[in-house]
């Protein structure tokens, strides 16, 4: 059946090689077989309608692939589906001072983006650790957050235009770049953050800001959780911050090993929090420093004094995710409501706690956020299958904490294949209907991204 493909792609352009299978046939998670019958790689956006067409009338099933750095699973194929990769859709095709508005192909990688634009004298915010790999295509369509959400927002705050090939092959126009534009439904909104299982997201008007003045960053200790959101909200009275993250010690000892990092303050701590701002804001954020230490919140602090050391201190946040890798870490992406951060902190260690007591537990993430990063650290001698199965097992009790305070299950790393069946804690089931009813108005033969999401 996927021979029809060789009516559309001729070699280098579809591969079938079982090194090129297991290379493009998965992202970043490991726990799902990979196993496509082809791989594809489409140059213009009329490739992509004739691929989903002949899809639809062959009964072929379609996997978007961008950088591949996924956590989900949502660009795994498992059941010999034909991975669409967009490695060579990855041309910066337009830049409109004017309308500061960057127009590019799905495959422009996220890094190739951040550096035209500021070539250009503008600033492309979104960024975080897997910018140098992501692919704009693939952030879009999980609505990618990362370290400045706090000041910037998520991806979706910066999609001006979209061009999407639907289920059914047809070509949309969403938007178009417009500032302004009240006709009727915003279809933007309904493909970010649809992983892939709508349509193709083919191309996009990038919104660009001004470049931010100097950085500065500061490290703080804590012993208490509940401490580093009185330090949020204090700075954030002072301090326009541009980033407020946080890790545990663990997370410290995992990374400052992986990295041969220098450790940020002379004493330890259980808790650490990294914030950023404009350099002309450090006089306010020496004030509200030395009101936590009075307040006691905050045991230390380490405030940069180049964009070096700024740089070094930020690697002691940016690496913990590559410096668990080796610990086959289950991983939650949760968040709550900022105003529910303490209550929800002290439920999940709580319930941690019980649950976990012979596994590390691994706390970090995008707190200013209310977001949330728990890696579950697998023992050496557990095995994969049988930890997976144990995270997995528990994994109930710690979604109902987060439907009891009207969260998210999955923040920022989107549903794929490891969160799908417990969507349920999220998102009602009126909202789970209409979303079935949009998949089958925009891919009525379940063309796309199968067994993904829903
Ligand atoms: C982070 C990166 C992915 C992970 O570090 O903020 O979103 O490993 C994560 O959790
Ligand atoms: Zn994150």
């Amino acid at each position: 059946m996927s021979e029809s493909l060789d009516k559309l792609f001729s070699p280098p352009r579809i591969k079938r090689d079982a090194a090129a299978l297991a290379i493009w046939g998965c992202d970043w998670t490991r726990s799902f077989p990979v196993a496509p019958s082809a791989v594809v790689f489409p140059e213009t956006i009329e490739e992509v309608q004739a691929l989903v067409v002949l899809a639809n009338e062959e009964g072929l099933q379609l996997v978007p692939s961008g950088g591949r750095t996924g956590l989900s699973g949502g660009a795994v194929a498992s059941h010999g589906e034909v991975v669409v990769s967009f490695d060579r859709m990855n041309r910066i095709l337009d830049f409109a001072s004017a309308d500061r508005l960057i127009t590019c192909q799905a495959g422009v990688v996220t890094q190739t983006l951040q550096d035209f634009a500021t070539r250009q004298g503008y600033f492309y915010p979104v960024d975080f650790a897997s910018a140098g790999s992501s692919q704009l295509g693939g952030n879009i369509a999980t609505n990618a957050g990362g370290i400045r959400v706090i000041r910037y927002g998520m991806t979706r705050n910066w999609i001006a235009g979209l061009r999407v090939v639907t289920g059914t092959g047809e070509l949309l126009d969403c938007n178009q770049g417009l500032v302004k534009n009240a006709t009727g439904y915003d279809f933007r909104h309904l493909f970010i953050g649809s992983e892939g299982t709508l349509g193709f997201i083919v191309e996009a008007d990038v919104r660009l800001t001004r470049i931010p003045e100097p950085q500065q960053v500061m490290v703080l200790g804590f012993e208490k959780f509940r401490d580093i959101l009185k330090v949020l909200s204090h700075f954030q009275s002072l301090v326009e911050l541009s980033a407020f993250e946080f890790f545990s010690e663990l997370a410290l000892q995992k990374v400052t090993a992986h990295r041969e990092l220098q450790r940020p303050l002379a004493d330890g701590a259980q808790f650490y929090a990294l914030l950023e701002f404009d350099a002309s804001a450090a006089e306010n954020a020496t004030a509200a420093f030395e009101h936590a230490v009075t307040e006691g919140w905050v045991s230390d602090g380490v405030l940069s004094q180049s964009d070096a050391q700024a740089a070094s201190l930020w690697q002691l946040r940016e690496g913990i995710s590559e410096s668990l890798a080796p610990f086959s870490p289950y991983k939650n992406d949760l968040s709550v409501r900022i105003s529910e951060m303490p209550e929800f902190l002290d439920d999940v260690d709580g319930m941690v706690r019980a649950c976990y007591p012979d596994f590390e537990v691994c706390w970090y993430g995008h707190i200013g956020d209310g977001n949330l990063h728990l890696n579950i650290l697998k023992p050496e001698d557990v095995s994969i299958d049988e930890f997976y199965h144990r995270c997995h097992e528990i994994s109930p009790q710690l979604f109902e904490l987060v439907r009891a305070r009207r969260g998210s299950i999955s923040a920022e790393h989107g549903v794929g294949l490891l969160k799908k069946e417990f969507l349920q804690y999220s998102r009602s089931s009126a909202d789970l209907k209409i979303m079935r009813a949009l998949k089958m108005v925009l891919d009525p033969n379940g063309v796309m991204n199968p067994g993904k999401l829903l």
